[in-house]
This record gives structure tokens, C-alpha cells and sequence, in this order.
């Protein structure tokens, strides 16, 4: 049982306002539900990064030059790195994952794959400082972020964990980082709740295992076939919002400790804050990047950013 888990569900479960992090989604379970996401029709995000990293490879190569170290921040799987790594000619590509088994076998894969790319995974949390191997740490590096997972954090989260990348990326002396981020843009409310509320189910049975997970790793009693699968869309805080709302008043436990819902409540599961060109900009900013190039698929979806580190400049 993961202690982190534990602690994350009970705080969570005793606010006001139930939540509890998103990234404990992924589980085995969780973590193949969402793969299943990414092939659905109303799922556009995946889709949309993959046609700019396919189609921009000429112009990434032009905008970051050859030589630089690529950290990849949360590489899971690391189906979208070949597209990066044909483009650019990195001088070493370097994974970052909390989860270890995945890491090393996605690694050595992508070792096979680009015998002249040095590879150094590293296991661990990128939401805290990362050490990078002591033998990349001269090379100017690339930070790789796709798939907008920068949407799942809150405004203040998102600028803390940019500025800490910044942080890791920092080469001994000289040239700057640059960060390549993944952004998925504001848009019509019915095609953004449609994606995060399938047809299929998909989407709601990747919500509602967290309960399952909660009840399976907590000894947890959550009765699930009382909860729905919400997602709705803040249009003030610009993001869709998914929940767990009971059906009908509930109560249960958690790890011994007791909780109860009344029907109509919910559980507070994600925020997927969504972008525009400005909004992107100005959380880049906040966080010490400056934006260098932008590119979006064909249907104006989603957007991928090259930023560079930039040093603070009094206004005039
Ligand atoms: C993996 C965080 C980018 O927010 O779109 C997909 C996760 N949640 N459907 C997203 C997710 C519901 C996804 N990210």
C-alpha cells in the first residue's frame, strides 16, 4: 500500500469540498484506461500533438539546433519521443518517471532504436528537484512536456513546477534551456465535454476506478455503482473539471476512518485547465520562459510551444 496514496485520499475525502489528486489515476488499471482514451474519436488531444510533432520536425530542428541533452518530464510509455529525437540530434536523451519498470523498458527500447543516442534514465518525481546525471550536465538541454499534462496542475502549481524545471534543465555554464510543452487550447464547451465524457464510457470507467482503486488498496467500502461520472467545463477558470457525484446519499470507509456524501456531492478528481496563445504565454512568464515559436495541428486543437529560459529584465 503507498503511503502517499493513503494520505493524499484521507485529506482529501475530509475537506469541504472532497478531491483527490489526479495523479493517482494511474494505476495498471488507470494507466490502460487511459491509453484506451487516447484512441477515441471525441479524444482530440493525442491525436492533434501527434500531427505537429510529425509535421514541425523540420522546423524544431531549424528553432532548437542539434546537440542538446532532451529531458523528458513524466515519460510513461515515450510513444511520442521518436517523433522529437529523428528531428532534433540530440546529444543524449534523458526520461523522467516515477514509475521504474516502464521507465527503464520504454529506455531501452528507444536505445535500440537510436543506437548513437545516449540514454540515462532517471526514476523519479518531476513535481519535486530532479537530479540530472553528472554526465549530461555540461550539455544545453531540451525539457520535453507533452500531452498538456501542465493542464492537470492549478495556476500557482503549474508556475512552481515550470520554475523548478528551469531549475533542472540549468546547464553548468552558458547557453540557456529550452522547454518544449504540449498545451491544449480553449474551445468550443460541447467538444471539450465530449472529450472528457465518451460515448463509450471509457472516460467514466478511468473516473471511477479511482474509487475501485481506493476501495481495492485502502480497504475502502466506497459503494461505486453510487457514484457518476461527471466532466463540465469552468468557463471562469478555464478548464474542464471532473467529479464523482453520489446518486444518492452514501456512507463508507476508508482505511477505518469514516465518510459519508449526500446525494448530488461529489469528489473533485481533475482539472484539465485548457489555453490560449496569451494564457500560455503569460504562465511561460511567470515562470521565467520566454515563448520562441508556436505551432498548432490543422483544426487549431492544440498547441505546442518552444519557450527559452530568459534572465529577469527590469521594465524600462
Ligand atoms: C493526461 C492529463 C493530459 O487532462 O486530458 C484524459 C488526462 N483525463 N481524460 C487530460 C485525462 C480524462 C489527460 N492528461
Amino acid at each position: 500500500m503507498d503511503r502517499a496514496f493513503r494520505a493524499d485520499v484521507l485529506a482529501g475525502l475530509r475537506q469541504a469540498q472532497k478531491a483527490v489528486p489526479a495523479r493517482w489515476f494511474y494505476d495498471d488499471e488507470g494507466s490502460q484506461l487511459f491509453e484506451d482514451i487516447t484512441q477515441l474519436e471525441e479524444y482530440y488531444p493525442t491525436r492533434a500533438e501527434a500531427e505537429i510533432l510529425e509535421a514541425r520536425g523540420a522546423e524544431f530542428a531549424g528553432a532548437i539546433g542539434p546537440g542538446r541533452a532532451v529531458v523528458e518530464f513524466g515519460s510513461g510509455s515515450s510513444v511520442k519521443t521518436p517523433l522529437l529525437l529523428k528531428a532534433i540530434a540530440p546529444a543524449a536523451y534523458i526520461p523522467l518517471d516515477i514509475a521504474g519498470d516502464f521507465l527503464r523498458e520504454a529506455a531501452a527500447g528507444l536505445a535500440r532504436q537510436f543506437p548513437g543516442i545516449p540514454v540515462h534514465p532517471v526514476e523519479a518525481d518531476f513535481m519535486r528537484h530532479v537530479e540530472l546525471p553528472p554526465s549530461v550536465s555540461a550539455l544545453p538541454k531540451l525539457g520535453f512536456f507533452p500531452g498538456s499534462t501542465i493542464g492537470n496542475m492549478v495556476p500557482r502549481t503549474a508556475v512552481d513546477l515550470l520554475r523548478s524545471m528551469r531549475g533542472t534543465l540549468q546547464a553548468d555554464h552558458g547557453v540557456q534551456p529550452m522547454l518544449l510543452i504540449g498545451m491544449d487550447l480553449v474551445k468550443d464547451p460541447a467538444a471539450l465535454e465530449a472529450a472528457y465524457d465518451d460515448a463509450r464510457g471509457v472516460t467514466a470507467d478511468f473516473n471511477l476506478n479511482l474509487a475501485h482503486r481506493i476501495n481495492r488498496e485502502l480497504d475502502g467500502t466506497i459503494p461505486v455503482e453510487a457514484l457518476r461520472h461527471v466532466a463540465r467545463w469552468e468557463d471562469e477558470l478555464a478548464r474542464v473539471e471532473m467529479h464523482l457525484e453520489a446518486t444518492r446519499p452514501i456512507a463508507f470507509e476508508v482505511s477505518g476512518e469514516r465518510f459519508s456524501m449526500q446525494a448530488g456531492e461529489t469528489i473533485h478528481t481533475e482539472n484539465s485547465h485548457k489555453f490560449t496563445r496569451r494564457s500560455a504565454n503569460l504562465l511561460l512568464a511567470a515562470a521565467g520562459w520566454t515563448t520562441r515559436h508556436r505551432w498548432t495541428d490543422s483544426e487549431e486543437l492544440f498547441s505546442v510551444i518552444l519557450a527559452e529560459a530568459t534572465e529577469p529584465r527590469n521594465a524600462p
